[in-house]
């Protein structure tokens, strides 16, 4: 069986982009692949984060991988900072990664433009994530559009590792959603939904009552022309709501144009508020009883002891290659 790993910051809500363009392939993946999904909590440190809110937010965003239908049975569920072969691993990524290579990153200059103080860690983050990868020996990482960069450095940095060390690590293919791999902001729709976007008008969550959805969508930026018609370039904001609808309700665009042929933007919007709600219904009533039940706390201490064995592996692996410390079988 191939290996998969993906990674979500516990930065906030995971919101309705990280569930299109991330979550919902994790679950079908499930079944055919041998699955690491790991809330990169030193990810998201990266960045200010109040100490409260992301120990929430790291069980909340456990609680909703297994709401969304990830099976503890066949995927292995963890934090990844109860795996400390991850920052460990991250440290030799750095060292052989070039500051230039870091300094073109799209997420780098995107998060730290205008800030008087960027962290250091916010520079290194891709080496961290390729270190997250390779130690699983991971063929396939499945993730949204605005990870490609990182994943062909990764790429990169996995080859140059094996051509100075020896051919120790696995080089991973990105998997890219066929539609839905960038959902945009309600508000912007030329930019990518965030779950920490600072409005939280600009994006859903799973857990958004159903009265906050509607509001949501009714608010949604559209245009004037009233025509419910894909577009990406003149139309942003119908078009990237028509994705939405598309993929939550398993129907076509063109079906869609059709269905709404003559009718305005009120008809559609209150119909795809009412598909999200439904979506997100059973996702929130599995999420609540979660919260409350100590079964969370054993898969994630299951999920840790696992992917400890295999990470701690394959780091002494790559220490052996490099010549740190002593030699260790
Ligand atoms: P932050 O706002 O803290 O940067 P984020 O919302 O961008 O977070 P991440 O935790 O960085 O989310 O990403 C988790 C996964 O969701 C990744 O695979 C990413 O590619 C995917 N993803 C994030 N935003 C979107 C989006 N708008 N559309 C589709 N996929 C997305
Ligand atoms: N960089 C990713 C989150 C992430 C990740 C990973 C994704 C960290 N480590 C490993 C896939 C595999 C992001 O910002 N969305």
């Amino acid at each position: 069986m191939k290996t998969i790993f993906s990674g979500i910051q516990p930065s906030g809500t995971i919101t309705i982009g990280n569930y299109i363009g991330a979550m919902m392939q994790f679950v079908e993946l499930q079944n055919d692949y041998n699955c690491y999904f790991c809330i990169v909590d030193q990810h998201a440190i990266t960045v200010p984060q109040d100490r409260l809110e992301l120990r929430k937010n790291i069980r909340s965003l456990a609680a909703l991988y297994l709401a969304v239908g990830i099976d503890p049975e066949k995927a292995t569920l963890f934090i990844q900072s109860e795996v400390p072969a991850h920052a460990q691993a991250g440290w030799m990524m750095q060292c052989i990664s070039y500051i230039g290579e870091l300094e073109r990153m799209t997420q780098f200059k995107d998060k730290s433009s205008g800030k008087d103080a960027v962290s250091a860690s916010l520079l290194t983050y891709p080496p961290l994530m390729a270190a997250d990868i390779l130690l699983y020996n991971t063929d396939l990482v499945p993730v949204g559009d605005d990870q490609k960069q990182h994943m062909e450095l990764t790429r990169d940095l996995a080859e140059r590792f094996n051509r100075k060390y020896g051919e120790i690590l696995t080089i991973p293919d990105i998997r890219l959603p066929e539609v839905g791999a960038r959902i945009m902001s309600l508000q912007e729709p030329t930019k990518k939904m965030s779950k920490s976007d600072p409005n939280k008008k600009a994006f859903i969550t799973p857990l958004d009552e159903p009265n906050q959805i509607t509001k949501k969508i009714k608010s949604a930026v559209t245009d004037s022309e009233g025509i419910v018609k894909f577009d990406n370039v003149n139309k942003a904001g119908i078009s990237n709501l028509l994705s939405i609808y598309s993929i939550l309700a398993n129907k076509t665009i063109p079906e869609l144009e059709e269905m709404y042929h003559g009718k305005g933007y009120g008809d559609f919007k209150g119909d795809l508020a009412d598909v999200v709600v439904n979506v997100f219904k059973p996702i929130q009533e599995k999420y609540n009883h979660l919260m409350e039940s100590s079964e969370l706390d054993r898969i994630l201490d299951e999920g840790a002891q696992k992917a400890n064995q295999v990470a701690s592996k394959t780091l002494k692996k790559m220490e052996n290659a490099m010549g740190l410390g002593r030699k260790r079988r």
